[in-house]
This record gives structure tokens, sequence and C-alpha cells, in this order.
């Protein structure tokens, strides 16, 4: 995480040399079950040591807030009430997350806020859900006397993402930071909302993060294209069964989905598929972990691979390269993680092959890309917190 007296110094030298309060929110890892949230179906995160610092502290005006991107040595103050809003991206966390919190009835007024950040932008580690929970955090400390839930700000977060900054995202990723624990995952029921903390210590085992630095970007189309193809399924299904309910993917079956297989087409087929399987495969993963099956884990991380890949389509010809070479190395499990289109991919590596695998994917796409991919070991850190 970021050093608080870092933070703070710019926070003083850039404000008015008060000092406030400070909060820090993660980003998360995901180990199996990907565009399963807004389905309906399973997801397995964990939160992770790397992410989000703010200081925040009211600044006595009625509802101007004063705001500053340290890593991007961006100001840019702007009002609750004005309707537009801040036009920088990262400026629009903070406004829509407010209005958000406001909305669940904290009176929030204006203030001042420096950030800075240490989880990769667009790695596909959700630095997006670490702003939102870590301002959410702050605004309900300062201005709510705490009193909003946890899900709630889970709720806050997403709702910031659908209203002000263009993704029709699901609730995995605001869920790993808030929710998150050292040492453990957790598999959510992103319907029922129930989750269990899984602690996660594999044996002999590591897990290790390729960035292929290709910058994976969900604002746009593509990422709510593959949701609305997914809402459409679901809607041919119910109109064939009016005596059943569904709301979502989960709420269908196999058969259900080969029944309308030709009036959706080719493409929503397909993605309807994707996630009919990967709803099991998070289950099957997790009763191979309590079994210690790291085989098994793997098997279904390359599954899923492959199906984010072909019938997803959110894969990139740089994420398949370093797939390819997972599997060369007979690394036990690899995928894409996250949205996708870019970013990384998360590898379940034995220890004794590590070493071997990262200086392979090193070496093999340097020279077909032209420079190394990142590796971010990874440390399952703590979810959303006040940190002084
Ligand atoms: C992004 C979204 F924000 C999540 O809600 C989730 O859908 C994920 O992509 C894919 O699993 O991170």
């Amino acid at each position: 995480m970021v050093d608080i007296e870092f933070v703070r110094s710019r926070f003083i030298k850039h404000f008015d040399g008060k000092t406030g309060n400070v909060y820090a929110s993660p980003g998360r890892i995901n180990l199996i079950g990907e565009h399963t949230d807004y389905n309906g179906g399973f997801v397995f995160p964990g939160a992770v040591d790397k992410g989000i610092v703010a200081e925040m502290r009211a600044n006595d005006t009625e509802d101007t807030v004063m705001a500053y991107a340290i890593d991007l040595k961006d100001r840019v103050d702007f009002k609750l009430g004005d309707p537009a809003g801040p036009k920088a991206s990262w400026a629009r966390y903070i406004y829509g997350i407010a209005l958000e919190m406001k909305k669940l009835g904290v009176p929030v007024k204006g203030f001042n806020i420096a950030f800075a950040g240490d989880v990769p932008l667009g790695a596909g580690m959700s630095s997006s859900a670490a702003m939102e929970s870590c301002f959410a955090c702050g605004l309900n400390d300062i201005f709510g006397e705490n009193k909003v839930s946890q899900w709630d700000m889970v709720l806050a977060g997403q709702a910031t993402e659908h209203n002000y900054c263009g993704v029709n995202c699901g609730i995995m990723d605001q869920f790993a930071s808030v929710f998150g624990k050292a040492g453990c995952l957790m598999r959510l029921d992103c319907r029922s909302r129930e989750f269990e903390y899984f602690p996660f210590k594999p044996d002999g085992y590591r897990l290790v993060l390729l960035d292929s630095v290709v910058k994976h970007q969900l604002a746009g189309s593509p990422y709510n294209d593959r949701r609305n193809s997914c809402e459409n399924v679901v809607k041919h299904i119910a109109a064939k069964h009016p005596e059943g309910k569904f709301e979502t993917l989960r709420d269908c079956t196999w058969e259900q989905l080969e029944e309308v297989k030709n009036e959706v087409g080719a493409e929503d087929y397909s993605r309807a598929k994707f996630v009919l399987g990967e709803k099991d495969r998070v289950l099957a993963v997790c009763d191979a972990l309590t079994e210690g099956d790291y085989e098994k884990v793997g098997e279904m991380m390359y599954k899923t691979h492959e199906g984010l890949s072909k019938d997803y389509e959110v894969s990139c010809e740089e994420l398949d390269f370093l797939n390819d070479i997972a599997k060369e190395c007979e690394v036990t499990g690899s995928r894409i993680m996250g949205g996708g289109f870019g970013g990384c991919t998360i590898n379940l590596v034995r220890n004794d092959l590590y070493k071997k695998f990262i200086d392979t994917a090193k070496k093999k796409f340097n020279e077909k890309y032209g420079h190394e991919p990142k590796v971010y070991d990874v440390v399952i850190g703590d979810g959303s917190r006040r940190l002084c």
C-alpha cells in the first residue's frame, strides 16, 4: 500500500495545511468466476495488498470538493450540486460516490481529498472499485457516522460505475474491495449475496499475475454488449416459460439455453454458454480447493480462459500468448483475469516451476511484443478501512 506519510505530505501541501483522516481500499484478484456477477452467479475473488490511500477532510463549504490526484499531479475542484459533474475521469469517481452516498442519507458537504494508488491502472485489478470503496469509506466516516452498511457501500460503488462512468458492471470488484480479508478468498453468491471466507494457502503453489500491459478499458460498449447479450438470452427463455421466474442466466438451465439457440443468434448463444459453464466451474474449484486438489483448480482455470477467449471473446492476442506460455511451461492453471480486453493473466504455479515460468514468459513475450510483461506476486490483503 502507498505510504500514509507520502499522501499526508501532499494533502498538507495542496490544501490549507490541516490534516484529515486517511482511508485505504484494495484492488482485487479473482481466482475464478468471470462475468458471472451480473448474471447472478458465483465469483471467487480476494482483495490484494495494493490499492488506494486517500486523505479526506470536511472543508466547511456547502458542496465544494477540492480534489488532488497525487499520481497524476492533477487538481480538480467541483461542486456536488453541478449536474454535469467534473470532466476528468478520475474525479467522476469522487463526484459519483459522493452523490450515491447522499442518496443513502449521508449528509455529504464540501470536502478536500488527496489520494494515490499502487494498484496498476488498466491491469484488470480494479483500481476503480478501490477508489469507489475508499472514498465511500471516508464519506461514511466523516459525514455519516459510519451508519451506511458495507453492502450499501458496495452497491454505491457499483451505482457510481453505472451512473457516472458508463460501465454496467456487477458487484464483484466493489464487494472484494470492501469485504476483503488478509489470507482469504471469498466465494460470493451474487444472487443471494451470501458469502463465505476461504483461507487460501495453497501448499507448494503460488499465485502470480502477468500483466500484458495492454490497457484494459471497460468504459464503452464491449463490456456492456456482453451484458446485453446475456440479458437478451434470459428474455427469450422467459418468454418461452411464462410460468417461471427468470431474472438472470443463473435461473436458466442448459436445456433452456438450447431451446432458444436459433432465436438468439450465435454470438449471444456462445456468450450465455460460457456463463452457464463458468457458474459450475466456480463451485467445482471451491470443492477442489477444499480437497487440496490444485490440479483440478488449474484445469478449471484453463477452461475458463478458453471460454473467455473463444466464446465470450474478451481476450486479446497478448493474453492468449501468455496463456500458451503457461501451458508450455506446465503451469497448473492460467487464465485471463477480470473483465478482459487486456490486463493480466492469473497463474497458479508450482513453487519449483515459478522461476522457469517467469523467465520464459518474460523472454518470449519480449521477443514477440518488444517488452516484458509485468509480474505481480499475489498477496491477499484486507478490505476498506480507516488507517488514521
Ligand atoms: C469487471 C467488472 F467490473 C466486474 O463486475 C466483473 O463483471 C468482471 O469485470 C468480470 O468478471 O471487473
